[in-house]
């Protein structure tokens, strides 16, 4: 090298490094505060690193570019996704005066910046920009095919180890990135396999026609145990979009209707893109979605869907004269009573508001969506008159039974105004009135409930004992539902009410008295079926208690382990056979092997110590990662379908192996 080449490279590296300084600020910020911009660093702010750098990738292929999307958990547990686009361009950055990519890595929302038809980066929730998903990992490195030869740059929490090089020729196109996420910063790094399927599904189903694969190559546990079993690759890729994820979230479901009404309506300003179909449940299942983004709180384009959908079925009921003998009102709910919709809009400039920024703003939306509903649906009523009736008569069968449930409701209303304090008979409660301290446990069984009342600490914690199984709500008609003991009881201890005059499902949490609800059931097959009713119980009727953090599930142990005066509680084969091991070793008097199946096997103090003492304890708490996922197990689980349970439940169940 001469020495001119010298110089120049020198004062290049130095250039180089003033230009990180600043950027490091932005990142910087990032990394001290990274729940402002991923949410939280649990599992849930975790898995938003991955969606990031694949939202970036779908967003090439929307642009016509890209077919193919490959997402692999590495042996290491880092994450590399592929794509098969043009490659993010590499090229002189005029103003920032380096490499285009780089400046796509390392500065804060910089995504889109220099290229705006083609690469709108998704708004909301995710849109963070990758540089976000590079501050937050230890390591990353991304490689990028394009015009001949291959790139990369490698960067640590964001910083950049050298400028973008060429490595090599290559006559493919696309982007390579991989990173690991930094475990100083994460509560933990683990992925899960099934979370990460849930949101690619959901993406394939959004985004026809892409191929979207999962690939885990971390080693199998060693005895396959439970969840960490071996899974190879999963492919996702939907050819009919919409109508297939309708199809999937009623697999378990008797349709009602023999077709499912599609709509793909991309004339108005928004494009807006839907499918629906009612079955012969009693539950609503609407999800939707803005650029990718689940809008679990809604918004306009929901409100426009809801309007169009109810004015339309309305009409249709009205001139055909069969609800003319109707002696009460039809309300909205009585027209998604078993309706089962996705709802897709693509917005260019998304406000995003509420609680979790998951609710649409945009005003413009709601005249579109509505508009795209009314047309295609009455244009599906007149020519499919024997499903128009179906539905139409299924209506008037959620109005009737809504006014049964109302009347149910009432009573039960009265009753807890009439005796005193209005709690259920079976509750033990606590003694502090602060819910933000109190918790409650929902105990199987009033043996084990008689267990937790003397095991428990009463200044905080209360019990709710419950008789067995609980209803099985997914197959319920709502009047039913309030007609049963248990649940009454579980609404009125928890201090939750539902129902208003114009909108019967309508939860009001404000009285919540307890800011922990603990499902406590016994360590078999039973228990966990009889968790699964309760949650899905949760699920249908109080999912913002599980969205707001409220539901929790206990975890007693399945065995004791002892040698003399040794004790050791243990929660699983592994920690039970290690237990073993180590006690083992002293060889005096024999080791013995309790194991619970039961919380009844468990005195007073055993169950406080293992299960029920904060200090102690382990607590699982209840999340919904995915919506549609959730919608589609809980169905599938208290559905009448036997074999795809099953198969769930082998996959899943930790108990499957011991007692069946
Ligand atoms: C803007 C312009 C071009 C490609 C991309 C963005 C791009 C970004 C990502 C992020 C992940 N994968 C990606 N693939 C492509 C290309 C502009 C051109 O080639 O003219």
């Amino acid at each position: 090298m001469t020495n001119e080449e010298l110089r120049k490279r020198s004062r290049e590296q130095d250039e180089y490094s003033a230009d990180s300084i600043q950027v490091l600020e932005g990142l910087e910020a990032v990394r001290k505060r990274p729940a402002m911009y991923i949410g939280d660093v649990s599992v849930r702010g975790l898995h938003h690193l991955v969606y990031e750098v694949v939202d970036n990738s779908i967003d090439e292929a929307l642009a016509g570019y890209c077919t193919r999307i490959d997402v692999t958990i590495n042996e290491d547990n880092s994450i590399t996704v592929v794509d098969n686009g043009r490659g993010i361009p590499v090229e002189m950055h005029e103003k920032e005066k380096r490499s285009a990519l780089e400046v796509v890595m390392t500065v804060l929302h910089a995504g889109g910046k220099f290229d705006k038809d083609t690469y709108k980066v998704s708004g909301g929730l995710h849109g963070v920009g990758v540089s976000c998903v590079n501050a937050l990992s230890s390591r990353m490195t991304v490689e990028v095919m394009r015009q001949g030869r291959k790139w990369s740059q490698t960067y640590e929490k964001g910083k950049p180890l050298a400028p973008v090089a060429p490595v090599g020729d290559s006559d493919e196109s696309g982007t390579i990135t991989t990173f690991m996420p930094d475990n100083t910063i994460f509560q933990t790094i683990d992925f899960k396999f099934d979370i990460l399927a849930a949101r690619l599904r959901e993406l394939a189903f959004l985004n026809k026609n892409i191929l979207l694969t999962l690939t885990d190559r971390r080693e199998p546990a060693e005895n396959g145990s439970s969840e960490e079993q071996a899974h190879l690759t999963e492919n996702f890729y939907s050819e009919r979009g919409l109508i297939e994820f309708v199809e999937y979230l009623d697999v378990n479901r008797e349709r009602l209707t023999e077709k499912i009404i599609y709509i793909n309506y991309d004339k108005g300003d928004v494009p807006v893109e839907l499918a629906l179909q009612y079955n012969t449940s009693f539950s609503e299942n609407v999800h939707s979605y803005v650029n990718n983004i689940n809008t679990i709180e809604g918004g306009t384009h929901l409100a426009g869907f809801r309007r169009g959908l109810t004015r339309t079925l309305k009409k249709y009921a009205e001139d055909s004269g069969l609800t003319s003998k109707l002696k009460f009102d039809i309300n909205g709910d009585d027209f998604r009573e078993g309706l089962t919709a996705v709802i897709s809009v693509k917005v260019a400039e998304p406000q995003f508001e509420g609680q979790t920024k998951t609710k649409l703003g945009n005003s413009e939306v709601m005249g579109s969506v509505d508009v795209a509903v009314s047309t295609a649906l009455t244009n599906y009523l007149e020519e499919n008159p024997r499903d128009a009736k179906s539905i139409v008569q299924k209506v008037i069968l959620a109005a009737t039974a809504r006014h049964a449930a109302r009347k149910a409701r009432e009573l039960v209303q009265r009753k807890n105004v009439l005796s005193g304090s209005g709690l259920p008979g079976k509750l033990a409660d606590c003694a502090d009135r602060d819910p933000s301290v109190s918790e409650i446990f929902l105990v199987e069984g009033d043996s084990a409930g008689g267990t937790a009342k003397q095991g428990r600490d009463r200044r905080f914690q209360a019990i709710l004992p419950l008789r067995g199984k609980i209803l099985n709500v997914e197959k319920a008609m709502q009047h039913k539902i309030f007609d049963s003991e248990e649940i009454k009881n579980i609404f009125t201890a928890l201090g939750v009410t539902i129902g208003t005059e114009d909108d019967s499902k309508a939860l009001n949490t404000s009285g919540l008295r307890y800011a922990k609800v603990i499902i406590m059931t016994d360590a078999d097959v039973d228990g966990s079926h009889i968790t699964t009713l309760i949650m899905t119980f949760f699920f249908r009727y109080m999912k913002e208690l599980i969205e707001n953090g409220h539901i929790y599930i206990a975890t007693p142990p399945l065995y004791l382990v002892k040698k003399g005066k040794a004790e050791k509680y243990c929660w699983s084969d592994e920690e039970r056979d290690a237990a073993i091991r180590e006690m083992a070793q002293g060889k005096e008097s024999s080791v013995t092997i309790q194991r619970y199946k039961g919380l009844g096997e468990m005195n007073a103090e055993q169950l406080w110590e293992t299960t029920m003492n904060p200090e102690t304890r382990t607590l699982r708490q209840v999340t919904i990662d995915s919506a549609a996922e959730a919608d589609h197990i809980f169905s599938m689980l208290m559905g009448d379908e036997v074999p795809p349970r099953r198969e769930f439940i082998e996959r899943h169940a930790k108990y499957a192996n011991i007692d069946a």
